[in-house]
């Protein structure tokens, strides 16, 4: 089977299962863990910020960073399409109590003008601003980048008007990779980045929120709250720390292997291919009278998995675990199915 349903299906590599065997553990409620601390300042070296927590996964790292920022009732602006908003259950109403306010990106960016027109002033009628959050790369808009202009005007405008600014990075690597900066100076803008070790990076669990000293205390405690106080979580640090000092640069295969794809596939007749920039090809099947689930039932039978996003449109995602010869392969059946038509 060719799994390109997403990067979280990356098993850890035997390197990091090694380093579980050799951490140095302790109960990290009580910040006892060396592994966990020498994870969360490593973190937070690399990306510039002054200090690190881990916590369970993605979407539990966006979510103690929007209930720090935040205090019920705020109005926080994201993408119209941002994983915050689609897909985290809607955790940020039910959980941290605050009220989106979406504006519509172009491939994933809020244009700075439209978040100047969209940031509503004082008024006793309007919940409070507090918080904008960028999503970088953006998974819906198909992987795409957020370049350093962009989340600079974004954070700019912002703070300009005493709002703060949290990147969802679950992918942020990919974009410093995509873009040849450092990872420190992209997100250096920003209050809080939320990036994911288990995705491209290949490690079993975990994600690291970033920020200010003050921040990152107060973060622990709501992590605390949504049950995210974990004792011996060295065993998640360790295989962590293998991925960041492993697995950064190597996600240019998964750029390059996506680019592959994605070329491929632009020779179907009928199939509309999505510009792709990182690991992400999203492909649209309008006109080629499929539907996403049907393709996608289609696919699995010879031997291909990927997701749908949305009625008519088809993700496909590289990582580690996935060849150049998977992805013309990949190509191969897609090809087959789409031109036999049946
Ligand atoms: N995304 C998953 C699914 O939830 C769709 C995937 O396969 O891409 N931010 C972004 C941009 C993400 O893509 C994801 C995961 C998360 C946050 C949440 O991370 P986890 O899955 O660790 O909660």
């Amino acid at each position: 089977m060719i799994d390109l349903r997403s990067d979280t299906v990356t098993l850890p590599t035997k390197e990091m299962l090694e380093s579980v065997l050799e951490a140095r553990l302790g109960d990290d409620v009580s910040r006892e863990d060396e592994t966990v601390n020498t994870l969360e300042e490593t973190a937070a070296k690399l990306l510039g910020k002054e200090a690190g927590l881990l916590v369970t996964s993605g979407t539990q790292g966006n979510l103690v960073s929007i209930m720090t920022h935040t205090t019920p009732g705020d109005e926080v602006y994201m993408e119209a399409e941002s994983h915050v908003y689609y897909y985290e259950v809607g955790g940020l109403s039910a959980i941290a109590g605050v009220i989106p306010h979406l504006i519509p990106g172009n491939r994933g960016q809020i244009p700075p003008e439209t978040l100047e027109e969209e940031l509503r002033p004082p008024n006793i009628h309007f919940p409070n601003p507090r918080l904008v959050v960028i999503e970088n790369t953006h998974n819906r808009a198909g992987g795409t980048v957020i370049p350093q202009e962009n989340i600079k005007a974004i954070a700019d405008i912002s703070h300009d008007r005493g709002l703060s600014l949290h990147i969802d990075g679950a992918r942020i690597f990919n974009a410093a990779v995509a873009l040849n900066v450092d990872v420190a100076k992209l997100v250096e803008p920003a209050d809080s980045i939320t990036f994911c070790l288990s995705k491209g990076l290949s490690a079993p669990v975990g994600s690291v929120i970033v920020g200010s000293e003050e921040f990152i205390e107060k973060a622990r405690k709501y992590r605390k709250m949504l049950g995210g106080g974990m004792r011996q979580a060295g065993i998640i640090a360790a295989p962590g720390l293998v991925a960041l000092k492993t697995m950064i640069e190597r996600l240019r295969e998964d750029h390059e292997n996506a680019r592959i794809l994605a070329e491929n596939l632009t020779s179907i007749e009928n199939l509309k291919v999505w510009p792709v920039e990182t690991n992400i090809v999203i492909v649209d099947l309008a006109n080629t009278g499929y539907q996403s689930t049907d393709f996608l039932q289609k696919l699995e039978q010879r031997g291909v998995r990927a997701v749908s996003f949305g009625k008519t449109l088809v993700r496909f995602t590289t990582h580690r675990m996935v060849s150049k010869e998977d992805v013309l392969q990949a190509f191969t059946i897609v090809a087959s199915i789409l031109e036999s038509n049946n």
